[in-house]
């Protein structure tokens, strides 16, 4: 799973997707459940915490200069917004499916490239597809064909800001005579949009345990997003702490017990309706205790209103700084493929209000969408580490650009 650490480009990457692909492909949920036996027990601080209804230090009653100086809080841009925009937050997204629904058996090993075109292949219709036509019928490259490429990218989810800039240095190209044939502009395009893929990745975690959080708005797939990082890190030979902070929505907590005993992985819960931020108080302690890797905190992606979810998402951040220094350490926002624009919206929003470190973008398989991955990249300057291309383990794929841009360009 860290392989969005390594620096990018890295020959090995390739190799090391492959080999992960392999072992997510050759043991399944079921298996690792009977291998590694039972998951343990909840710690008895979840029931003490229950007891003290919040836990020491309670973060509702301690003003935010109380708080230690290295609180998650520091990464925090800013304050919540005050507005959100409704827009972005559809209401009518698809409702959760319980695990079992989950096809875990994995598609044909295929290589790096092979996989990324079958799951992007709605995408590449809407963009490649459409780009062909569009060239196939003109000898030379002109203002005119230009201005269409450009209608065509921008209605294929790049919108007017990154297609303005994907497009202006080609402009330049084009009118100083560089760039005359429809082969050397679709070249051209495949590299300028290759460049504004390849961001910087985050630097090594160097901290036990590493603490991430998931956000995303309801029904994006952030659960059975955790679960395919869970494998792969169990993979990676990591113990793996599962924090259900979705104390919300009734049927979340167990939907994330479901799959912790799938994968054998430890969880600390507490019932529907609990305090989220007590749960992940809890988790962050028991992981400390227990020596485990990584502790991924499952949020709710609704709550009564949108800015109710931005503060409980910022109030479980302090939370967890205070149960363990700098924690949480790393915040991945997860985003449906099928939004669009939309996508770009909420990013922006879930950044602002609890800093946003890196991007999961699921269910592309099902798309004409995916464009959208480039404005974000552009516009947000937050690298994605993962897509998901279906719903079996090794579809949640490493975020390749030239993959990425081979796919959906050719
Ligand atoms: N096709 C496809 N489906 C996916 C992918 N990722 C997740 N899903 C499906 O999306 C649905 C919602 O997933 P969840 O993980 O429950 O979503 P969530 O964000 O946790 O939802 P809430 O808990 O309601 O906020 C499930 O049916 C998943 O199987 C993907 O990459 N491709
Ligand atoms: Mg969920």
């Amino acid at each position: 799973m860290f392989k969005w650490f390594r620096k990018k480009n890295d020959p090995e990457l390739r190799e090391e997707s492959e080999a992960a692909a392999k072992n997510l492909s050759e043991t399944d949920a079921q298996e690792t459940v009977a291998d590694e036996g039972p998951a343990e027990a909840v710690p008895n601080t979840v029931a003490e915490a229950e007891a003290a209804d919040v836990p020491e230090n309670a973060p509702e009653e301690a003003p935010a200069s109380d708080l230690p100086e290295a609180t998650a809080e520091e990464n925090v841009p800013d304050d919540a917004p005050e507005s959100v925009d409704e827009e972005a937050f559809p209401e009518d997204t698809p409702e959760a499916v319980a695990p079992e629904a989950i096809d875990d058996k994995p598609l044909p090993r295929k290589g790096l490239f092979a996989r990324f075109k079958s799951g992007l292949s709605a995408t590449r219709e809407k963009l490649a597809g459409r780009i062909e036509n569009l060239l196939s019928s003109v000898r030379s490259i002109d203002d005119a064909v230009l201005d269409e490429l450009e209608e065509l990218l921008i209605t294929a989810d790049l919108g007017v800001k990154t297609t303005t800039e994907l497009l202006y240095k080609i402009r330049g190209q084009v009118a100083a005579n560089e760039l005359r044939d429809p082969e050397a502009l679709k070249q051209a395009l495949k590299k300028r949009m290759g460049e504004m893929l390849a961001l910087p990745l985050p630097p090594p975690p160097k901290v036990k345990p590493l603490v991430i959080m998931v956000v995303g708005i309801n029904g994006v797939g952030k659960t059975t997003t955790i679960a395919k990082l869970t494998k792969r890190l169990q993979c990676e030979g990591r113990k793996v702490l599962l924090a259900a902070g979705d104390t919300f929505r009734s049927a979340a907590v167990d939907q994330l017990t479901i799959w912790a005993e799938r994968l054998g992985a430890d969880i600390v819960s507490q019932p529907t309706g609990s305090k989220s931020s007590a749960v992940v108080f809890d988790a962050v302690s028991a992981a400390q205790t227990r020596g485990s890797d990584v502790v991924i905190i499952d949020t709710a992606g609704r709550l009564h209103t949108k800015i109710n979810l931005m503060d409980e998402l910022i109030k479980i951040k302090r939370v967890a700084g205070k149960a363990l220094e700098g924690a949480p350490h790393h915040t991945i926002l997860v985003l449906d493929g099928n939004t669009g624009q939309n996508a770009l919206l909420q990013a922006q929003t879930f950044h602002q209000a609890v800093g946003v470190d890196s991007i999961i973008m699921t269910k592309l398989d099902g798309t004409g969408k995916g464009g959208v991955i480039v404005a974000i990249a552009n516009e947000l300057k937050i690298p994605i580490t993962y897509i998901g291309l279906g719903e079996s383990f090794d579809d949640l794929q490493p975020f390749d650009p030239e993959a990425f841009t081979e796919a959906i360009l050719s």
